[in-house]
């Protein structure tokens, strides 16, 4: 079953009209890495993934650096090129832990499985840094621990002088052991795994700006991942895992630690027995593999096609079959999550992302100015408060709008809904059902999800085509 789906989706995922301006024919393929780029990279892949030897090939004639680039591309869900292209340099820039990614599954221990051998552990901060108040420090730090006290039998006990297992500081540059940090951005931090001396102990990059609450480098949030550290586990490829070596803002009041990284701390020290099971489920990271799969919204963004979920989406490259799971805020930093809808118009060259009566339009890699606007600015009713879907037919240059039982035709190129609308889908659109959760189009045809079941639609006889599920577009392996 797995391969005639893929036998399938070969069939159906083949690019469509606008492409991504680097590849169109009169400009062939995208610009080489500039030399400050290439020697950018080689730095990331010495420090991340362990690059040694710059010049030596493997058995296939595989330099090391294409090797290394390769499992950088596969640990981030990157298209895997092997080479140093705009979407790698891109991701090597965002800020991180400073601990190298050795592993290539999800959450993962150290090679070794360093662990304490004792459940009650002392922790000590050393010095303070300038950015916040002591007291915001203090309690940064507490409840970064607790975030691991909650969910393992461990607890941490805060000494004010002599050695404790987790010594905790703050440096820039050249700090005291073999990894100097690099200055603002890049590496925030890094922390060592439980052993003895430097073991367990967590240095923060003093010239970052650490915040206690506002949008910025979260002190809480690096901590917490640092401290994963300082426990035993190594960095996951899981995008929604704190474990993830790229840092991305949280909400430190509502934060609450994924099940991957639950799963990773708890096959070492075992569950908190002094919690009772219930209380909160734990966040999961959306899995292409599960066939109930229901989508938020489907849009295609310059020949890319973007699959939402929740707080993540995933990216289908025409090159690539496989498409690769990131979280929204990755792609777009202040962009919504859990969207209702979204769609790209071949008139103005905008992605619109839709959730409850407002919407925000995106070009490429950065969100407009002056967004979010409220639907009315669509000429809907202010009746009208979500969209359930929406889809750009190429063909016709309008925009189809799904609202609960109806559905909204809006004129791309006039800027006005159409007259006689809204209409009854059931009527319009026979064999589809009653509703639409998620809608695009590809390759000449619509897709209209109800729920995890997805019809591919001949838009211009009004016909169904065949019926598939959702996942099958996510190429679950
Ligand atoms: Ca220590
Ligand atoms: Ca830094
Ligand atoms: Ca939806
Ligand atoms: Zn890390
Ligand atoms: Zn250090």
């Amino acid at each position: 079953m797995g391969t005639l789906w893929l036998g399938l989706l070969a069939l159906l995922v083949p690019s469509r009209l606008h492409c991504f301006p680097l590849q169109t024919p009169d400009r062939p393929g995208p610009p080489a890495p500039s030399q400050n780029e290439v020697m950018f990279a080689k730095n990331y892949l010495k420090n991340f993934f362990n690059l040694t030897h710059e010049t030596s090939f493997g058995r296939r004639g595989v330099s090391q650096i294409t090797k290394k680039l390769r499992d950088m591309q596969r640990f981030f869900g990157l298209n895997i090129t092997g080479s140093v292209d705009a979407d790698t340099i891109q991701l090597m820039k965002k800020a991180r832990c400073g601990v190298p990614d050795t592993n290539i599954a999800h959450f993962s221990t150290f090679e070794t499985s360093p662990k304490w051998q004792t459940e009650r552990l002392t922790y000590r901060i050393e010095n303070y840094t300038p950015d916040m108040s002591q007291g915001e420090v203090d309690n940064s730090i507490e409840k970064a621990l607790d975030v691991w006290a909650k969910v393992t039998p461990l607890t941490f006990q805060r000494l004010d002088s002599g050695i404790a297992d987790i010594m905790i500081s703050f440096g820039s540059r050249s700090h005291g052991d073999f990894y100097p940090f690099d200055g603002p951005d890049g590496t925030l931090a890094h922390a060592f795994a439980p052993s003895t001396g430097i073991g367990g102990d967590a240095h923060f990059d003093e010239d970052e700006k650490f915040t206690y609450r506002s949008n910025s480098y979260v002190l809480f949030m690096v901590a917490a991942h640092e401290f994963g550290h300082s426990l035993g586990l190594s960095h996951s490829d899981d995008p929604g895992a704190l474990m993830y070596p790229v840092y991305s803002y949280n909400n430190p009041d509502t934060f609450q630690l994924p099940r991957d990284d639950i799963n990773g701390i708890q096959s070492l020290y075992g569950p908190n027995r002094n919690v009772n099971p219930g209380g909160p489920t734990p966040p999961t990271t959306p899995d292409a593999c599960d066939s109930t799969m229901v989508l938020d919204a489907v849009t295609t963004l310059r020949g890319e096609m973007l699959f939402f979920k929740d707080n993540f989406l995933w990216r289908s490259y025409p090159q690539s079959p496989q498409p690769q799971q990131t979280l929204i805020a990755n792609f777009w930093p202040n962009a919504p999550k859990n969207i209702d809808a979204a769609y790209e118009s071949s008139q103005t060259d905008n992605v619109y992302l839709f959730k409850g009566d407002h919407y925000w339009g995106i070009r490429g890699e950065s969100l407009l100015r002056g967004y979010p606007k409220p639907l009315t600015k669509f000429g809907f009713p202010s009746s009208v408060t979500k969209i359930d879907a929406a889809v750009h037919v190429t063909r016709t240059g309008r925009t189809l709008f799904f609202v609960k039982q109806k559905y909204w035709s809006f004129n791309e190129r006039r800027g006005k809904m159409d007259v006689g609308y809204p209409r009854y889908i059931y009527r319009d659109f026979p064999g589809i059902g009653y509703k639409v959760d998620a809608a695009f189009e590809n390759n000449g045809y619509m897709y209209l999800s109800t729920g995890a079941r997805q019809t591919e639609y001949y838009y211009p006889r009004k016909r169904v085509q065949r019926v598939l599920l959702n996942y099958s577009w996510l190429d679950c392996n």
